[in-house]
């Protein structure tokens, strides 16, 4: 199978340095040879963990409360294209982030493909502490890396090009068609949204009550077969215990085992177009760097269709 690998050394939609090293650090523990010769992908990758220096502005002030918003629409503009152009070919899409605002570009430019390719909607499984789904005035924080999902449903939206307004209906999905798992950590404004628009969600409540097989089971269910998946992993849906190198840890997370069946189960489905994995900090908790590089890895590893037998 053919499999475009995008990395993406971005760490503008939070404000800690260090999620831009991920990349390189994920390939340095041997994923792309992996990849290539354990699960016998043919890897189309361009040798550079991009950082798009070139894109940034020099002067960028909040717009809506957003930090940094020039620069994290016109890096995820330029992913969105990128992404696209892999999964045009048919290619399944790795993205190894950087925060979790890149997941506008990768997601948008997945939706988009599959739209054109098999003129079908995509879902998306996103595995997080955290909702993502703030719009700019719901955020406390300013940060984007807590509002992709809402530029990406349409629930925030913006005309001007050089703040989101590049993302159009075909980028879209839709928020029947996105599940949420391993949620622990949500806002009052994001909390407001998820009940009043419905969003399917298994919080670690849910974990605890049903176990992680069951969850699955109805995560998947809700999706229905035959459905193109987009799978966004933020590493900080696993427990501190396991992945401590993550800019906003929060504890009563996933073990890792629940992290690689969560990715097990969503490969078996044959439905799985596009991973994102995201938020990995080398710089943060340096003695748990090492493990969280790793359990990084077999995440991937698990949603690229490894197996325990
Ligand atoms: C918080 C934190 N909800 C925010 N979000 C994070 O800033 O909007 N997402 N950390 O991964
Ligand atoms: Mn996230
Ligand atoms: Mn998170
Ligand atoms: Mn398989």
């Amino acid at each position: 199978d053919d499999l475009g690998l995008v990395a993406v050394g971005f760490s503008g939609g939070q404000c800690k340095a260090g999620v831009d090293a991920a990349p390189m650090a994920l390939i340095e523990s041997g994923l792309v040879d992996q990849l290539q010769n354990d699960l016998a992908y043919k890897v189309h990758y361009d040798n550079e963990v991009h950082a798009y220096t070139s894109l940034l502005p020099s002067s960028d002030p909040p717009h809506r409360g957003m930090k940094n918003p020039r620069a994290v629409s016109a890096v995820t503009q330029e992913l969105s294209s990128q992404v696209y152009a892999h999964a045009k070919e048919g290619r399944f899409v790795l993205t190894l982030g950087g925060d979790h605002s890149i997941a506008i570009g990768t997601i948008s430019g997945t939706a988009k493909a599959i739209r054109e390719r098999l003129g079908r909607d995509m879902a998306v499984i996103w595995v997080d502490a955290h909702a993502d789904i703030n719009t700019p005035e719901t955020s406390d924080s300013g940060n984007i890396h807590g509002m992709p999902v809402a530029f990406l449903t349409g629930l925030a939206s913006e005309n001007a090009e050089n703040a989101f307004g590049w993302l159009k209906p075909e980028h879209r999905v839709s928020v029947k068609k996105l599940v949420y798992i391993g949620l622990r950590d949500i806002d009052r404004g994001e909390k407001r949204i998820l009940r009043e628009h419905g969003i399917k969600a298994f919080s670690m409540h849910d974990i605890d009550r049903h176990g992680i097989g069951k969850v699955m089971d109805m995560a998947l269910g809700h999706i229905g077969t035959d459905t193109p998946i987009h799978l966004s992993f933020d590493i900080d849906a696993l427990d501190p215990s396991f992945a401590p190198s993550t800019g906003t840890a929060v504890r009563g997370g996933l073990t890792l085992r629940e992290g690689d069946f969560i990715a097990e189960c969503v490969h078996e489905t044959g439905s799985l177009v596009a991973l994102d994995l995201v938020e990995v900090n080398p710089s943060l908790e340096q003695n748990g760097a090492a493990e969280t590089v790793r359990a990084g890895v077999s995440i991937v590893r698990c949603a690229l269709g490894d197996t325990l037998l």
